[in-house]
């Protein structure tokens, strides 16, 4: 097991899995302009290991990420000299849900408590969501006067429609876990109990899969989202190339014929 440590993030790796957990449970693990570059670097770092298979996102204490930490100077309207918060996206939350959308494993976030404002963000830019039943997913936007951002206007409505994306974003309500996962925002809410096991067993099971095939098939998913059926159409054969080619594919029959697990390789 191998750990490294910078303020307020923890990334360890064991196995093919390597866990970053946001790491301020005093702010709710809020996100700092140093939170946020620290955490672009860990995920570049974590891209880079090649027998990394799954990553999972999560954090210390009773919540996820509270979004952006509205102490920091760098954001706080206090005084006469308003932020330039289109600026703090560009350089800061763009890049990062961007950098964990395109990591080269699946990715699952752990929502061990409340996320708020670009925490949700973070949580829903990953593959899969699992959140304690005891969770709650806030849409803090409107409540300071700003609009839902790091992704939320893209992923809320693909997720949960227009009608539920409006009510949450306008509303700010606190989303249970049970009921995002009835609206279709999240994977799984999970007992307490069970949570720290249902994890494991998900990223392991995660890991266990074609790392190639499933990146492929996010990318996909994604794309096919916003494209015509004859676009998707064509970038499934130009994908289904490229993996037919590919050792995971070979070994993925064996297996079948073999009637034993596969064992996958490739990233
Ligand atoms: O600004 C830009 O750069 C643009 C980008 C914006 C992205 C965003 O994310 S904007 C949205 C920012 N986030 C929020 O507005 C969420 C604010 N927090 C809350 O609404 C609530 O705290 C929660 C719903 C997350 C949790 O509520 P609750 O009752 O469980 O906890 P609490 O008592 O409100 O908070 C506990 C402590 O965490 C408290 O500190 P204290 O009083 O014990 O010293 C609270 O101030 C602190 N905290 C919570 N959220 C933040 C925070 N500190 C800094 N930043 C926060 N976002």
């Amino acid at each position: 097991m191998s750990q490294i440590q910078p303020p307020a993030l923890r990334v360890e790796t064991v196995g093919p899995i390597a866990r970053i957990t946001l790491d301020r449970p005093d702010a709710l693990n809020a996100l700092t302009a140093q939170l946020i570059a620290d955490l672009i670097g860990a995920l570049d770092a974590v891209a880079a290991q090649q027998d990394v298979r799954c990553l999972v996102l999560t954090g210390a204490g009773r919540a996820f990420c509270a979004g952006q930490d509205l102490r920091d100077p760098a954001v706080a309207p206090n005084g006469s000299t308003p932020k330039d918060l289109g600026t703090i996206i560009e350089t800061g939350y763009k890049p990062l849900v961007l950098r964990l959308r395109s990591m080269p494993m699946p990715t699952l976030a752990a929502v061990n408590g409340v996320a708020a404002g670009a925490g949700v963000s973070l949580a829903l830019a990953c593959d899969l969501v699992v959140a304690r039943r005891g969770a709650a997913f806030v849409q803090a936007f409107s409540a300071i006067g700003l609009i839902p951002d790091s992704g939320a206007t893209w992923n809320l409505p693909r997720l949960a429609g227009r009608a539920r994306a409006l009510g949450l974003a306008l509303l700010g309500d606190k989303l249970g876990a049970e009921r995002a996962e009835q609206m279709g925002l999240i994977w799984a809410a999970v007992e307490d109990a069970t949570f720290d096991d249902e994890v494991t067993r998900l990223s392991e099971r995660l890991a266990a899969l074609p790392t190639r095939a499933l990146v492929r098939t996010r990318a996909l998913i994604d794309a096919g989202l916003g494209g015509t059926l004859e676009q998707a159409l064509d970038a499934e054969a130009a994908a289904q190339r490229e993996l037919g080619f590919a050792a995971d594919y070979a070994e993925g029959v064996a297996a079948f014929a073999q009637k034993r697990a596969p064992r996958f390789t490739d990233r």
